[in-house]
C-alpha cells in the first residue's frame, strides 16, 4: 500500500471452536452428601450453598451438570474428585462427556 504497510491474505481455512465438556456427577446411595458438597467446594471451587444445590439434584434426580468447560480441565476435575472420593472409600462417580 501506499503508506508501506501491507495487507493480509484473507485466510481460507477456518478455526474449529473447541468442543466443550460438561462434568456430569452421580448420584449413589453410599456417599455422605456432606463429602459430596465438600468435593464440590474443593475441587470445583463451588461454594457452600450452590454445592449443596448441585448435590442435591443429583441426589433426587440421579445426575446433575457440575461444570462445561475445555476437555482437558473436565478430565483432570473428574480424576481429581474420584482420586479423593477413592481415598475416602466412598462410590462417588464424575463423567466428562462431550457437550452435544
Ligand atoms: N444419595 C446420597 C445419600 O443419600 C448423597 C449423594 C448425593 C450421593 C449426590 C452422590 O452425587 C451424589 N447419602
Amino acid at each position: 500500500m501506499a503508506n508501506g504497510t501491507t495487507l493480509k491474505p484473507k485466510s481460507t481455512t477456518k478455526l474449529e471452536r473447541p468442543k466443550l465438556y460438561k462434568v456430569i456427577l452421580f448420584n449413589d446411595d453410599y456417599t455422605p452428601r456432606e463429602f459430596v458438597t465438600l468435593v464440590l467446594k474443593v475441587v470445583f471451587r463451588i461454594g457452600e450453598d450452590a454445592g449443596y444445590r448441585v448435590m442435591m439434584t443429583a441426589h433426587k434426580l440421579g445426575s446433575c451438570v457440575v461444570v462445561v468447560c475445555a476437555k482437558d480441565i473436565a478430565e483432570t476435575k473428574v480424576s481429581e474428585a474420584m482420586d479423593l472420593a477413592k481415598e475416602a472409600g466412598f462410590p462417588l462417580m464424575f463423567k466428562a462427556e462431550p457437550e452435544e
